[in-house]
């Protein structure tokens, strides 16, 4: 019953914390069993949400020694931010479905970590306020795009008078993804949606189809030349492939490639992110940055993304398990956690600094 919909409202560091597969588990013991199971669910027969993490092992990371390297260096730049490490937070819809204080412990946690906070359209509280929560940290606005453009303008004004730095226009989720799951759980979203109330008034009881079908579903390359021009931000297109995507995408003006599989929610039977990231990044070729997300639970995938094109990686479900148990300190300490064993992965591969890491010649697999 949506009315009487209760989660966690956790706070405080997750105790006994050896890795983000543990949290997973632990999640589902707080949020009520519909809700975890839009967040953790693939689409289909969840082939593509499997091969998302086993794709790591089709490239190896060869230990370098006597490499001269000491106590590596972890952060990038971003938007002219110094962040911790090149993990940022990707838009996840309804945070509240897994901490009552939802996006605001969020942009906490995510601002005590010092990173890229990227808002989703169908985030659960309103702009404003995870904008204040995030005190200054670089802030991302995901578009689920509306079919009147009228609506899509007064939006762009709205992320653009708080200082948003990007545009990231969503591509591959013009339709619910086949969610079995939620079908049988017969999951509708328990709240609000406020950023986008001027074409999805309500959200409390709309089931995920009625809400993306309340949104553009025939996108095309119009549509990023449309958000270019009118906000004047730089555009990252999510969700690309293929190198045909790439070339799409960056005719059309994007000034940045998102690579992801939407964690396998979407498309199953497609290919793992991480074995589509390869090509992408030789289509792109340096002309513009690369974000990848899709499976990230380790700082090993952090480094194999990085040493495969990506200048970012992203991670969705584990940064929302650490919502669930512990809030805002639990949100920073997934972001630790990962930080730390990036950090002895560089160590152990003779890399001192994040540009090493995207230099790093990975090793293919040719045993699996
Ligand atoms: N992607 C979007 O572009 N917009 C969204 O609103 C959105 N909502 C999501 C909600 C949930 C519960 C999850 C798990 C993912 C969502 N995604 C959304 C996809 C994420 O941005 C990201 O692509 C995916 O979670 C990465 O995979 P990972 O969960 O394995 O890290």
């Amino acid at each position: 019953m949506v009315s009487e919909f209760k989660t966690s409202q956790a706070e405080g560091f997750i105790p006994d914390f050896v890795n983000t597969y543990d949290l997973e588990g632990r999640a589902q013991k707080v949020i009520p069993a519909d809700a975890f199971g839009y967040i953790s669910s693939g689409a289909g027969d969840e082939f593509t949400l499997t091969e998302n993490d086993r794709a790591f092992n089709h490239k190896l990371i060869i230990p370098q020694v006597l490499a001269d390297v000491e106590n590596p260096d972890t952060a990038t730049t971003v938007d002219g931010h110094t962040i911790t490490a090149p993990i940022i937070l990707a838009p996840v819809a309804a945070h509240k479905l897994a901490n009552d204080a939802g996006e605001i412990a969020s942009a906490q946690g995510v601002h005590n970590f010092n990173t890229v906070y990227t808002t989703s359209s169908y985030s659960s509280v309103d702009l404003p306020d995870i904008t204040e929560a995030l005190a200054g940290s670089p802030e991302w606005f995901q578009f689920y795009f509306s079919k009147d453009n009228e609506i899509n303008k007064h939006i762009i004004d709205r992320v653009k008078a708080l200082g948003v730095k990007k545009i990231v226009l969503t591509a591959d989720a013009t339709v619910g993804g086949n969610r079995e799951v939620d079908v049988r759980n017969h999951f509708v979203f328990p709240v609000n949606m406020p950023i986008v109330q001027e074409y999805l008034p309500e959200g409390v009881g709309r089931s995920m189809n009625y809400v993306y079908g309340s949104a553009k579903q025939k996108l095309s390359a119009t549509d990023v030349e449309f958000i270019a021009a009118y906000s004047g931000l730089p555009v990252y297109v999510k969700g690309v492939q293929s190198a045909k995507d790439v070339e799409r995408s960056l005719d059309a003006g994007a000034s940045g490639i998102w690579v992801s599989n939407h964690g396998g929610r979407q498309l199953d039977g497609g290919p793992a992110a991480f074995d589509s990231l390869q090509y992408v990044a030789k289509a792109v070729n340096h002309r513009v940055p690369i974000v990848y997300d899709s499976g990230i639970r380790r700082g090993q995938h952090i480094f194999k993304a990085l040493a495969s094109g990506a200048d970012l990686v992203a991670i969705g479900r584990p940064a929302i398990y650490g919502l669930a148990l512990g809030g805002s300190r639990g949100v920073e300490q997934v972001f630790d956690k990962l930080t730390e064993e990036l950090k002895m992965v560089m160590q152990l591969a003779g890399t001192q600094t994040i540009e090493d890491v995207k230099h790093y010649q990975l090793r293919d697999n040719d045993f699996v």
